[in-house]
């Protein structure tokens, strides 16, 4: 039911326009309550605060049909329900919970996450955000870049380190003074969803808007494993429409006087798609009945998103041959995805991470540093 639902919803409300918007670089903003009322921000959140109280199959299927629309849309909604909700939820007061999270489920204020920076990306851990305690309220400075949501958001989660070094999540609102989201242009990835700066001077935030239950760069790492949890599910849902795309174009496209479904090439190419798509889902099926049980572990959820990117990224460039010439064009959905899914493979941990998070477990040796 909740695939079929979300599936109408994204043939009627993104299908039709998702392609204009990506051509002109602008994330559409009019979805964003209509993604609230089908409950795509934070669905496993309790029904007490706005969220749905669904299980992680139903939050994983949720982003497959999401992400079958857009990759863009899928990061919408799970930076609002995984990287904003989650952390409120899990590490919050009861009073943020009850301030934030039922006005994020709806959709009436968006949020943002700031992990990266300039000069951070795999390695937050050295992150150079700081801040200062004065009594009632903090003093924040610090930046951070690629952060998705950013130029619309009301609120950003930021992570930054406390005079004793150790990381913090912090809630910033939008017009306190200092803080600035400047927009970032000229992707050619990911261009209907808006990707910002966090530009913090001396910015003045109460005491009180610091996450007070989590402390260390597991607080920031323990979101995204959430995310990426959603991702190996959406990325599927990517595939599943390239894949979609190349079946219908090939028993339609006559060549050499038969539909090129017809030949023995393209049929290699479609079955190994099918199959690849099969096997991956069968690995985010697997991996979302241990989250349900609360077995999941962040390296297996690293696998999942490695291999779930990977394998969409290759089904993407076959289904984009099986169109010939009609493959570059906007008329089908196939070169945006793939310039999308350039984005999926390196943002949540790049695909390199992400095979050394797996080298970690298994042979018990980081070769991280
Ligand atoms: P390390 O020393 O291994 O660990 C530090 C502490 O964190 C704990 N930990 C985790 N906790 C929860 N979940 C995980 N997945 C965790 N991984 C590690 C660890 O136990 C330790 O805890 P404690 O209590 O001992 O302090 O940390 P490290 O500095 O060696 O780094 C490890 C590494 C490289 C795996 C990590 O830094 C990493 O994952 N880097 C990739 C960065 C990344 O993924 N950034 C994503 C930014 S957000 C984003 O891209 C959003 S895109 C949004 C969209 O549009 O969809
Ligand atoms: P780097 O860390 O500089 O990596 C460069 C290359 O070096 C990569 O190939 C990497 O795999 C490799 N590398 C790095 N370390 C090692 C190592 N130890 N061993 C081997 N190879 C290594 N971040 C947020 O906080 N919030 C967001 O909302 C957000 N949204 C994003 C949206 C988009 C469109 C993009 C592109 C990124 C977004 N990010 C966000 C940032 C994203 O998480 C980072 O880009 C990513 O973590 C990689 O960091 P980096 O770009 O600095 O690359």
């Amino acid at each position: 039911m909740i695939r079929d639902s979300i599936r109408a919803w994204v043939k009627k409300a993104v299908s039709p326009i998702i392609e204009s918007y990506a051509q002109k670089a602008e994330f559409p903003k009019q979805l964003i309550p209509q993604l609230g009322d089908i409950g795509a921000f934070g669905p496993t959140i309790p029904k007490k605060y706005g969220g749905l109280g669904l299980d992680y199959i139903s939050y994983g299927i949720i982003m497959q049909e999401l992400e079958r629309g857009d990759s863009g849309i899928r990061s919408t909604a799970s930076v609002q329900g995984s990287l904003v909700m989650y952390p409120i939820h899990e590490f919050g007061s009861e009073e943020q919970r009850m301030k934030y999270l039922p006005k994020l489920a709806s959709g009436e204020w968006m949020g943002c996450f700031g992990l990266t920076e300039p000069d951070h990306g795999s390695n937050p851990g050295g992150m150079t955000t700081h801040f200062t305690e004065h009594g009632e309220y903090i003093l924040l400075s610090g930046s951070k870049m690629w952060i998705s949501n950013a130029p619309f958001a009301d609120i950003a989660l930021v992570w930054a380190k406390d005079e004793n070094g150790i990381i913090r999540g912090v809630i910033v609102e939008r017009g306190m003074e200092g803080f600035s989201t400047p927009e970032t242009h000229n992707k050619w990835s990911l261009r209907a969803s808006a990707t910002g700066e966090l530009v913090m001077d001396q910015v003045k935030v109460p005491v009180k808007n610091i996450l007070p239950n989590v402390k260390g760069l597991k607080g920031p790492l323990s979101c995204l494993n959430s995310a990426r949890f959603g991702i190996s599910w959406g990325a599927i849902g990517a595939a599943m429409d390239c894949y979609d795309t190349a079946l219908r174009y090939a028993k339609q496209r006559i060549q050499f006087g038969k539909p090129i479904a017809g030949f023995q090439l393209q049929q290699k190419k479609l079955a190994e798609m099918i199959t690849e798509i099969a096997k991956a889902q069968l690995m985010v099926w697997r991996l979302g009945v241990l989250k349900n049980e609360g077995r999941a572990n962040p390296a297996q959820i690293s696998m999942a998103k490695r291999n779930s990117v990977q394998m969409a990224t290759q089904v993407a460039r076959e289904a984009r041959q099986i169109l010939g010439g009609m493959g570059i064009t906007g008329e089908y959905p196939i070169m945006r995805h793939i310039m999308n899914l350039e984005s999926v493979i390196t943002y949540e941990g790049t695909h390199d991470i992400h095979l050394l998070i797996t080298g970690m477990d298994i042979t018990g040796l980081d070769a991280f540093k």
